[in-house]
């Protein structure tokens, strides 16, 4: 499986309205402060769109209303899978991406046979606390080296001028929240990324 090398985190379905008919085509809904219908109708909203727009939607955390709404993806962390069906979730015809943060985690995802690997923070974040310190660049190539052909998505700092190294280094996809959201001009910004990975795009 390939993943489009340009996947966008955002924390609402209206950030998908306004983002994805740009031409994103890989985009995770990522809630971590809402539940019950709130939750329901954003994650069927974003699906809405992401099916009119051809993108794949990649639901964080709430695997239940992923697979009740059919998302394309459900995006687990170490604390998720301990706890997740994994089976439903695969039943259901859904794919697994798991973050990784060191070693022992990866051993735990790699347990599960998910569809995708995600390695964070790459670089420092100030959008999620986290107790692992940057990553740093080599890290990227040692994971790829470990999952060889399973995708594997860099995540945590990455900014458009820091994109080469993510994917030199061995990335598959390169995930973004902040260099995105907080951009003064967030469309204009989305489409330099999809301009930026366009050579990883094939
Ligand atoms: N997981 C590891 S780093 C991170 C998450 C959710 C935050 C990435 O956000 P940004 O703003 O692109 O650094
Ligand atoms: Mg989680």
């Amino acid at each position: 499986m390939k993943l489009d090398p340009f996947y966008l985190i955002v924390d609402s379905a209206s950030w998908i309205s306004r983002l994805v008919p740009l031409g994103v085509k890989l985009v995770q809904l990522r809630i971590k402060d809402a539940d019950g219908d709130l939750l329901r109708s954003q994650i069927a909203w974003s699906k809405a769109i992401c099916a009119e727009y051809g993108c794949q939607l990649i639901v964080n955390d709430h695997w239940k209303l992923a697979i009740e709404t059919g998302c394309d993806f459900v995006h687990l962390g170490q604390e998720d899978l301990a706890i997740a069906d994994i089976n439903a979730i695969r039943n259901a015809g859904l794919r697994l991406g798991v973050s990784t943060h060191d070693g022992a985690e990866l051993d735990t995802a790699l347990a599960v046979e998910p569809d995708y690997i995600a390695l964070g923070p790459v670089f420092s974040t100030t959008t999620k606390e986290l107790k692992w310190a940057p990553q740093g660049l080599e890290k990227i190539s040692g994971w790829k080296q470990q999952i060889g052909g399973l995708p594997l998505v860099a995540i945590g700092g990455i900014s458009l001028e820091r994109l080469p190294g993510i994917f030199e280094n061995g990335a598959d996809s390169a995930a973004v929240i902040s260099d995105i959201t907080n951009s003064q001009d967030p469309e204009t910004r989305v489409g330099d990324w999809i301009s930026a990975t366009a050579s990883w795009r094939n």
